[in-house]
């Protein structure tokens, strides 16, 4: 327990100096005037349900990722008695609703919609308290999931086995295989092996519990390969190791190349991105409080003494590229920046091309269909030229 209080007391400190400022974040949004202003209100954003036992951790992980709440803070929330309906589409690619759940739910109770809740569910992530008894939870596991499927065959199903922290290496892994085993044996025992979880391990005392909702975000993004595809192009004509595009206010990736994500570099970015925006935050132009946190100047080294650099830049108002390359290989820093704006100018595109897709859905006037999963197709295509050294350049060409 000691080393426990240690460890969360040690991060609390780290965490309370990377926070952000509570002026920098999603606005507010109440979810009982749904549908009022905002022309993308209501059904067409994807929604993300998090559901799963009472004190399992739901309102924990919606406050710690959206609202920059810290860790020790969440110790004080009260628990949820109605459906809490989190607006976030601050943010330019990652406009979803997050419904946070009561832990009591009841699915047979009538004033319970199943069809209104699961019908426009993009994902239900269930959540798991690692540190408690979890056969119930497994059983309210396999309840929610048959029946949100039989709703919607196109939900995500995310299985959070969270509350980590206070496991070893060891029982970590062992809870998730004995997790995993025993809820894919429900489902095939109910005859619905077609049904596919995703597990995490998770804690809101780490960056897991970012690197999670990351992964669960990522799935609902329908641009995603062409962002990969875009990082990829650029990682190998730059001779960086490994980037991530970010969203500044949540620390959520929504692209990294396709080379394998080790937790510590994502850590590393995460960190970048908190000390650029209190650094901003402190020192820049106070015009304008959001922009002087982050805008289009935003950019910023840190040089490791491994012989590492991490390199941030401004890709929009919403997003962050943040690199991790050898010292050695940014003497052509040039070649990276040049390369870095054919980036900046491709995400533009696939940005206006995703607005007006949107703008059409919004014309055709209340059609309930979410934007288009083919937008990706029109979506500019990169070609390369060369390598590093011959021209270094990124081509992109409209298809
Ligand atoms: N150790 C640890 N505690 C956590 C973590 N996440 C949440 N908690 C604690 O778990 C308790 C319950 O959290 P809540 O977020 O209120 O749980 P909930 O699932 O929303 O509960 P209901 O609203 O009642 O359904 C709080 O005391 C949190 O501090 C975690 O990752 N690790
Ligand atoms: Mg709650």
């Amino acid at each position: 327990m000691d080393d426990d209080d240690h460890y969360q007391s040690g991060y609390d400190d780290h965490y309370q100096s990377g926070s952000f400022p509570k002026d920098f974040g999603y606005a507010p949004f109440d979810g009982e005037t749904e549908g009022s202003m905002d022309p993308l209100a209501g059904e067409q954003k994807p929604r993300i349900l998090l559901m799963g036992l009472r004190r399992s951790g739901k309102s924990s992980i919606q406050k710690v990722v959206f609202h920059k709440m810290s860790p020790n803070e969440t110790l004080f929330l009260e628990s949820t008695n109605k459906i809490i309906k989190d607006d976030i589409s601050n943010s330019s690619f990652v406009q979803f609703q997050i419904w946070d759940f009561p832990g009591q739910i009841d699915f047979f109770d009538p004033t319970f919609d199943s069809d209104m809740i699961f019908g426009g569910c993009g994902a239900l992530v269930f959540v798991i308290d690692a540190q408690d008894d979890y056969m119930e939870a497994l059983n309210k596991l396999h309840a929610t999931v048959t029946k949100a499927n039989k709703v919607n065959q196109a939900i995500k199903f995310e299985v959070f086995i969270h509350k980590v922290d206070g496991l070893s290496d060891d029982c970590k892994m062992e809870t998730q295989r004995d997790i995993h085993t025993r809820a894919n044996d429900d489902l095939a025992d109910a005859g619905c092996d077609q049904i596919h979880l995703s597990f995490h391990l998770t804690s809101i005392y780490d960056h897991s519990i970012f690197e999670a909702f990351s992964k669960v975000v990522q799935k609902l993004i329908p641009q995603l390969p062409t962002l990969e595809n875009l990082l990829n192009i650029l990682i190998s004509n730059s001779a960086i190791e490994k980037a991530f595009l970010f969203d500044v206010v949540s620390k959520i990736y929504i692209a990294t190349d396709s080379s394998p994500v080790d937790m510590q570099s994502y850590e590393l970015c995460c960190d970048m991105i908190d000390v650029v925006i209190d650094v901003s935050c402190i020192y820049g132009l106070r015009e304008d409080l959001e922009a002087a946190a982050f805008d289009n100047q935003s950019s910023s080294l840190i040089k490791l003494n491994n012989g590492t650099i991490l390199y941030l830049r401004e890709v929009n108002k919403f997003l962050a590229l943040v690199c991790i390359l050898r010292e050695d290989n940014f003497d052509r820093q040039g070649v990276i920046d040049y390369n870095f704006l054919c980036f900046r100018k491709a995400i533009q595109q696939v940005f206006e091309l995703r607005n007006k897709a949107l703008a059409a859905t919004n014309a055709n006037n209340h059609s309930s269909s979410p934007v288009s999963t083919n937008e990706t197709s029109n979506a500019p295509t990169v070609s390369q030229t060369g390598a590093i050294g011959q021209n270094g350049t990124v081509v992109i060409a409209q298809s």
